[in-house]
């Protein structure tokens, strides 16, 4: 009789779950056994939570869900930083960890804690499998809700003893996603009554809906309405850097849509003086949201309400102020040209993007991370296809993402733009790049500090009080060498557009350590604290 671990692994392939982002343990070694043979790529790699962003990244490019395997107690909890990502970006994830025996709980089993209880803040639902005969439904339950209404991660903590346990019958379970809930008529009806009254009305769209087909849909909507839509990925928000001077025109907006997003932090609550007084906020949300005065709040799925929106709309009469907001959008800062163009050393950040943008012109994909140097990569580079790290506002996950990447897109250069400090935390996945041919080319910002913090102690303690922020001017392109990767080191921007041609060149993953000057990130309008 076979092992339940191959009825999970029948009824991941089933669900066309082609890669497993994972690392070995104990408990999870059945599975991998089980996936020999069958057309499901296992991908190990140097640290649980690179698994994780490997998945995270995987599934916000191909809209499919992105699966990631790791092992009980540690390798769980491990995993879980890089969920809370997932998390905020509405990515459907699933995380199946190893766990304890069954026999053994609360006997002080090996790796033994309450996985499912720690995964739950950060997830939507988690849950330990108790039953091997009912193994496939759990996982194909756990697919099925990772991708229904608002998407996000989903956990299923597997014990040892559950996996090697002899199964009847190993075929897979079929996944059955949920009917997305749509808005009722009398309510898309006030909803284009309001955008059409409105003089400055503006659309929203949260993370999950900002990417792929969604964000399509929401971009058909803003043209049959003629109301400017905006994608709202950053922790920073109102002060997305990528948004440039067009968060003024937010503060004007009289009519706010919101799409997969709610009236969070990152939209200061929908308080004044970020926002006009009187302005009206409509938030449509897959998730029940807490009813707030003055805000219209939708419970249904985004995508339908915009298409609902979009089948009901009138024509555009909002025009004018849509050009406004696209023109504004576009428009940088009159100062940039003569930085990006800039010779001076260390280099500045918008010099290192001049020599990035022409291989993002020509298709490349971008990653970007955190930190001041990821700011100017987010504000300063255009890409059609993009990653950050999102609304989390965590750092490092930049060079997983980086080879997920080159796995759901293999003929088109990554670049991956983070911080010296940033590259630190998963600097090893360089290893697990190479050993899979999945290059990409990592710039590495390097001033050797952990500056958006140096930079926040500057402005609230001043320069005497700046502590625990500086870092050493470290040959990071060193790394890459060692590991087997291509190593550059930059400290002249003429120098630059040919180290990037080698670096792609190569074949290799990369890393071009470039020595840059650690300025603040760009602000427009009210600067934030920020990641
Ligand atoms: C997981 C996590 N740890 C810490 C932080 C706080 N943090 C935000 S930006 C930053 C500095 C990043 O330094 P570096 O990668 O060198 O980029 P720089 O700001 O220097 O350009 C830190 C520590 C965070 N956002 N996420
Ligand atoms: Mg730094």
């Amino acid at each position: 009789m076979p092992a339940a671990a191959r009825a999970l692994v029948e009824t991941l392939v089933a669900a066309g779950v082609e890669h497993l982002f994972t690392l070995s343990g104990n408990q999870i070694l059945s599975v991998y056994d089980a996936a020999i043979g069958r057309p499901l790529t296992l991908y190990h790699t140097r640290h649980e939570a690179a698994a994780v962003h490997m998945a995270d990244a995987w599934a916000r490019l191909t809209d499919r869900p992105g699966v990631a395997l790791v092992t009980a107690g540690p390798g769980h909890l491990n995993a879980l930083s890089a969920l809370y990502g997932a998390r905020m970006e509405d990515s459907p994830v699933l995380l199946l960890s190893g766990a304890s025996p069954r026999g053994e709980r609360g006997l002080g089993a090996f790796q033994e804690i309450d996985q499912a209880a720690a995964a739950r803040p950060v997830t939507k639902a988690a849950w330990t499998a108790e039953d091997p005969q009912r193994l496939a439904d759990d996982v194909a339950r756990a697919l099925s809700l990772a991708q229904s209404e608002r998407p996000g991660p989903v956990h299923l903590s597997l014990p040892g003893d559950l996996l090697e346990a002899n199964v009847a019958d190993a075929s897979a379970a079929r996944v059955m996603l949920t009917a997305p809930a749509r808005a009722g008529d009398a309510e898309t009806k006030t909803i284009v009554e309001m955008l059409a009254a409105a003089k400055r009305p503006v659309i929203i769209a949260g993370p999950g809906m900002a990417r792929g087909s969604r964000w399509a849909a929401v971009q058909a909507l803003a043209r049959t309405t003629g109301v400017p839509a905006l994608p709202s990925e950053s922790p920073r928000g109102l002060n997305d850097p990528w948004l440039h001077g067009a968060n003024a025109s937010l503060a004007q907006a009289d009519v706010v849509l919101l799409l997969g997003k709610t009236l969070d932090f990152s939209l200061r609550f929908g308080r004044g003086p970020a926002w006009a007084a009187g302005c009206h906020f409509v938030q449509v949300s897959a998730e029940p949201t807490p009813t707030r005065d003055g805000v219209l709040t939708i419970v249904a799925d985004p995508l339908a309400v915009t298409e609902q929106l979009t089948a009901k709309a009138g024509s555009a009469s909002t025009t004018g102020w849509t050009d406004e907001v696209a023109r504004i959008r576009a428009t940088t800062p009159p100062g940039w040209n003569d930085l990006r163009r800039g010779t001076s050393s260390p280099m500045h950040p918008l010099a290192v993007c001049a020599a990035v943008q022409p291989w993002l012109d020509r298709g490349a994909t971008l990653v970007a991370d955190g930190g001041e140097f990821g700011q100017w990569a987010q504000a300063g580079l255009e890409a059609r296809e993009r990653l950050i790290n999102g609304p989390s506002g965590s750092i490092g996950s930049a060079m997983p993402m980086a080879i997920a990447a080159r796995l759901a897109r293999p003929t088109a250069p990554v670049f991956a733009l983070l911080g010296d400090g940033t590259f630190g935390f998963h600097a090893l996945e360089i290893d697990t790049a190479l050993r899979y041919g999945l290059p990409f080319v990592a710039v590495v910002g390097n001033d050797a500090r952990w500056n958006a913090e140096h930079q926040l102690q500057l402005k609230h303690y001043g320069a005497e009080r700046a502590v625990a922020c500086s870092l050493l001017p470290t040959r990071y392109d060193r790394v890459a060498e060692a590991l087997g990767g291509h190593g550059e080191h930059v400290e002249r921007a003429s120098d630059l557009p040919a180290a990037l041609a080698r670096a792609v060149a190569s074949g290799k993953p990369a890393v071009v350590n470039v020595v840059i000057d650690g300025v603040a990130a760009p602000t427009f309008g009210t600067a934030a604290r920020g990641h």
